[in-house]
């Protein structure tokens, strides 16, 4: 196992060593979670892309299983790319993007393949018939950048999303099988003339709403509305899953659990850290699983699963506040933290908030920023490192008050930050301080205490993965 180091976080999943990027096949299956990633196992850098897998029981230890998926070199296979997995009667299966040379290549001619597993999702093996698609199932359309298959079953039907570019711009296109073998195409769901391609597209039906999920190459979006009999989607509201974008949240993935819960699966990427830290044996971090939920304006609304609770160690609350100058300082600190603060949003418009990983000089800060004003959340990372090399670029997005107040949920873990504002606006951001000593909590702001209506900070244990 790589030696902990001052940015590895430590309850948050990542392979043992390596590099991680997207979540893939995340399935709940006789009582587990599974979580498959797109993985190097030969270095810390993006490389030939396999998948790796891990299960938990309660989304908070994870146990590390043997790779799942490996480019058959044998079939001219590079790459196995970001799918999903489901279940075909008792047998799992795998659809994937796989990615080989010239005519193969990912921005022209990728193919979907797919993989079974006899022995409870340990050992895959490729379907004989792959491909089961090629570009070829489009006719006359042409569509590029075509990747990242997401599955599912509607009665005797499987369906199935996969993402695109069609004449430059991103596209999500739909397609249906009987037997996952053999696929026909049946439209173009979703075009967002706004970005180049769409990569990782999730569609799924909650009660009498659709919801289409996808990553452009930038903040990962959403979209809300209706189905039409000829499987064009008919978009009814907009929003983004997470502004963190490149620097903190990209390509998530989703799952139905044993209780009917939808949980959200997201990627944190490494950001700017080559530039300061070389070989540091890892690289990615999986975001903290979130409930997602329809709300009845059309919104998603997203929260960090319950079962988190149990890392919740020494706590400290309102009154344990404590006024230093110009700051105020929370009872606890750590690089390991949870905070809950409610902020009553009436009265000035001057900006407030949360400050993390805080050096007591206060040369080093994360602040969480409250603009009342302009309705906006950020996190601020000018102040997060004093070196000049890891991204400083501000994370911002609109939240929506709720009855005049805005509660902040933060967790922070060593280089991570995630941020849910009323359970719509979410923010995660990767920080890279450099004292050890960077670990203090505590609030900014005019009258900040006076606004709050509630506080409460946590450290938190490690989990295992
Ligand atoms: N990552 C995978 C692709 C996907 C992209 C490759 C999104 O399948 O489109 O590692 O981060």
């Amino acid at each position: 196992i790589v030696k902990k180091d001052m940015y590895r976080p430590v309850y948050h999943f990542l392979p043992e060593r390596n590099w991680m990027n997207d979540p893939n096949g995340t399935i709940f299956h006789e009582g587990y979670y599974h979580l498959f990633y797109q993985h190097n196992p030969n270095g810390d850098q993006w490389g030939t892309i396999h998948w790796g897998h891990a299960r938990s029981a309660d989304l908070v230890d994870w146990e590390h299983l043997p790779v799942a998926l490996y480019p058959s070199e044998e079939l001219g296979e590079l790459h196995c790319f970001s799918g999903c997995a489901v279940l075909d009667g008792e047998e799992p299966k795998i659809l994937y993007t796989s990615i080989g040379e010239g005519e193969r290549n990912a921005s022209t001619g990728a193919e979907q393949w797919l993989a079974t597993s006899r022995d409870g999702m340990r050992t895959w093996t490729k379907h004989p018939q792959n491909p089961v698609m090629t570009t070829s199932i489009h006719g006359g359309i042409d569509i590029r950048e075509w990747r990242d298959p997401f599955a599912w079953r509607e009665g005797e039907d499987w369906f199935m999303v996969v993402g695109g570019a069609h004449e430059g711009k991103g596209c999500v296109a739909i397609y249906k099988s009987a037997d996952l073998v053999s696929w026909s195409f049946l439209n173009i769901l979703y075009a967002d003339p706004s970005v180049a391609l769409c990569e990782c597209p999730l569609f799924y039906r909650e009660g009498d709403t659709y919801v289409l999920i996808y990553s452009p190459g930038k903040t990962v979006k959403y979209v809300t509305g209706t189905l039409a009999a000829d499987y064009t989607f008919i978009p009814d509201t907009e929003g983004v899953i997470d502004h963190g974008s490149w620097d903190g949240y990209y390509a998530p993935n989703t799952l139905v659990d044993g209780s009917g819960r939808r949980i959200l699966f997201g990627w944190m990427p490494e950001a700017s850290r080559e530039n300061f830290l070389p070989e540091a044996g890892w690289a990615g971090v999986q975001a903290l699983p979130r409930e997602l939920e329809v709300t009845a304006s059309g919104k998603l609304a997203m929260r960090p699963v319950p079962e988190l609770r149990r890392l919740r160690g020494r706590s400290s609350g309102l009154a344990d506040l404590i006024a230093e100058g110009e700051s105020v300082r929370a009872g606890i600190e750590g690089r390991a933290v949870e905070i809950i603060a409610e902020f009553d949003l009436a009265g000035t418009e001057t900006a407030f908030g949360i400050e993390v990983l805080r050096s007591g000089d206060g040369r080093e800060a994360t602040r969480i920023v409250v603009d009342p004003g302009a309705g906006l959340l950020t996190i601020d990372r000018s102040r997060s490192s004093l070196s000049p090399l890891p991204r400083r670029t501000p994370v911002t997005g609109r939240y929506e008050p709720a009855d005049g107040r805005l509660k902040l949920h933060v967790f922070v873990d060593h280089s991570t930050i995630e941020v849910f504002g009323n359970e719509t606006a979410c923010l995660s951001a990767r920080v890279y301080p450099t004292l050890a000593l960077s670990a203090g909590v505590g609030l900014f702001g005019d009258s900040v205490v006076a606004r709050l209506a509630r506080f409460d900070a946590w450290e938190l244990s490690e989990a295992k993965s």
